[in-house]
């Protein structure tokens, strides 16, 4: 705390900011400096405290956004007022669609002028602006509600179903003084964070007795699952009952890709022909097709585990509802287990087994094909054969065939070591991503982005170089959202400038650029960037021809019998 002031210690919003901030074991921050907020990001600094400066407000939202999912704890950004807080808004929007425990904290104008529209420098009503996108918004309007405004936002960001949550600080809060005495007592410790929230005793039993009922039994595992960090709860339930399971694309690693039970390589079959099904953190959305036909079938029966008791029901009916965190369901399963109860039909897993089988020598001819230039499966082979043995590489992936590919063919591990586009399909979190996991972990990071994917937020490539983070990005550079254009052809809206050379723009920054157009030079850029543990930028030329419109949700586009086009 600073300084005195008519023989009394003074304080002031800056300092007590980073003071509720840190009480509350916040030590890293993400933004972009700029009035009101430039000396309470050097105070941070000065303070011990990491800052990651970006050259986007959405980036660092990103990164903030993932540091949640990664820590279990709010991530923090920072940003100006009225457009760099619209820029961060995305990502806080982005954090509340997928439950990512985040809070975008924004300066604000003065309110005297901004509530009478009298046109102030970046004016805005940011809170009302958040609102609608945020779990939470509160705005503190004096120094001493600072504590409050902070407790509160990690307390909405942490707790029951995780999510963004906005605080606004007014330039006025910020730089105001008040007495350390009052100061001190005005901040808050938060306690227990994200209560526990075991399951009733009913709807355990109701859940087992379901599943004990079944044949054809199907776990399926969603990213809250993974960020329930009920890793062994989970694993333990599992490989006791010998239930087979799914993972949705960010709970890829909770078990390894390669378990015998996982039955990812046979997922509509699975899906398809269950009789009694338990999603345990996976919201039944488009992702899962609404739990509706043709890729499941009505006869199903659905055990449902979530902390947000409004998901039951929302799709599909769901037969028993377990309304708690994952961790105490499970252990509550795993306690009233009784051995041989749940015991899935030795024809089920042999089913299951066989069209693993089957679609694991399918997809290994395209594997091992070695096409000139590259197509995405031959390119994420040589990813993926340079990733082997380096299970704590994080893997950040968006675009759309990049994506799509890239879940099927990039195996995982680790549990929360797959972060990609999400809940919204989102282009533009990979850099964002990449550099949260960097700083949050110290791990290298391994960015797999389509070439369009990478432009939303590729200028952050300086920022990678600036703080020196092992992230190696690969651009998928096919010429295009999802394919390049017939050479000589005007620009489609789906094209973009044939052969760009991506690997310059890290050559620009000092780091290190490579241009591979086949996959043996692919793996070992791969492999010696992430040997260097330096920044690595690889611009992987793909057949402009090989992507499909869309990638795999193609039937998503709105069709008219009157465009042929
Ligand atoms: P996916 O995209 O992997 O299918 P979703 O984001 O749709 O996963 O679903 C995540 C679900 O997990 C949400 O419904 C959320 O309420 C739930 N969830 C998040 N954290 C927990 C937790 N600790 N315990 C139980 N459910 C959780
Ligand atoms: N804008 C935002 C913010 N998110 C989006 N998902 C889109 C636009 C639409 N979109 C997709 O759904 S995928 C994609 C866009 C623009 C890019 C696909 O091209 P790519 O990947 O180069 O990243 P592939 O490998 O060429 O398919
Ligand atoms: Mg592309």
């Amino acid at each position: 705390m600073s300084g005195q002031a008519n023989g009394q210690a003074k304080t002031d919003g800056f300092h007590l900011v980073l003071d509720a901030l840190r009480l509350n074991g916040v030590h890293n921050l993400y933004g972009v400096a700029g009035i009101p907020i430039t000396d309470l990001l050097r105070l941070a600094q000065a303070e011990g405290m990491r800052y990651v400066g970006f050259r986007h407000e959405q980036s660092a939202g990103n990164a903030a956004a993932i540091a949640g999912f990664l820590t279990g704890k709010p991530g923090v950004c920072m940003t100006v007022s009225a457009p760099g807080f619209l820029n961060g808004l995305v990502a806080l929007a982005n954090a509340t669609t997928n439950c990512f425990p985040m809070i975008l904290i924004s300066g604000s104008s003065d309110r005297n002028v901004v509530d009478l529209e009298q046109g102030d420098y970046e004016e805005m009503d940011q809170l009302a602006a958040a609102r609608p996108y945020a779990k939470a918004a509160y705005r503190v309007n004096r120094p001493q509600d600072i504590g409050v405004g902070v407790a509160r936002a990690i307390r909405a960001a942490a707790s029951g179903r995780p999510g963004g949550v906005y605080l606004d600080l007014t330039a006025d809060v910020l730089g105001s003084v008040i007495d350390v005495d009052t100061a001190k007592k005005s901040l808050i410790e938060v306690v227990d964070p994200a209560p526990a929230q075991p399951p009733t005793p009913e709807a355990v039993t109701r859940a087992l007795d379901l599943l004990a009922s079944a044949k054809r039994p199907l776990v399926l595992l969603g990213k809250g699952a993974a960020y329930a960090r009920a890793d062994d709860e989970i694993r333990t339930f599992i490989e006791t009952t010998g239930v087979p399971f799914l993972p949705m694309s960010m709970a890829k690693g909770l078990l390894p890709d390669n378990h015998a039970q996982s039955a990812a390589a046979a997922r509509s079959f699975a899906i398809g022909q269950a009789d009694v099904i338990l999603v345990a953190g996976a919201r039944l959305n488009w992702l899962l097709s609404h739990g509706k036909a043709p890729l499941w079938s009505d006869d199903t029966k659905l055990i449902q585990v979530d902390i947000s008791p409004t998901e039951m029901d929302s799709n599909r009916a769901i037969a028993a509802p377990v309304v708690a965190d994952i961790t105490s369901a499970f252990a509550a399963f795993n306690a009233a287990l009784k051995p041989g109860r749940i015991t899935p039909d030795p024809a089920w897993i042999d089913e299951i087994a066989s069209r693993k089988q089957k679609n694991i020598e399918k997809m290994a001819a395209r594997l091992n094909a070695d096409p000139s230039p590259m197509n995405f499966s031959s390119a994420l082979r040589a990813v993926r054969d340079a990733l082997a043995g380096t299970p704590d590489v994080y893997v950040v992936n968006e675009g759309a065939n990049t994506l799509d590919f890239g879940r099927n063919i990039i195996d995982m591990s680790l549990p929360r070591h797959r972060l990609d586009s999400g809940t919204w399909g989102v282009m533009g979190i990979g850099m964002g991503y990449a550099i949260g996991a960097a700083v949050e972990t110290g791990r290298p990071v391994v960015a797999l982005e389509g070439d369009s994917a990478f432009g939303f937020s590729g200028m952050e490539i300086e920022t990678i170089c600036r703080y020196k983070l092992p992230v190696v990005t690969v651009i998928f550079n096919n010429n295009g959202i999802y394919r390049g254009d017939p050479s000589g052809s005007e620009p489609s809206p789906t094209g973009f400038l044939a052969d760009a050379r991506y690997e310059r723009i890290i050559e620009a920054f000092g780091g290190k650029g490579d241009h591979v157009t086949d996959t043996r030079s692919l793996q070992q850029a791969v492999s010696e960037a992430l040997a260097s543990g330096k920044p690595a930028l690889i611009n992987a030329v793909i057949d402009p021809t090989a992507g499909t419109e869309s990638g795999h949700i193609q039937n998503l586009n709105p069709k008219s019998a009157l465009v042929t086009a």
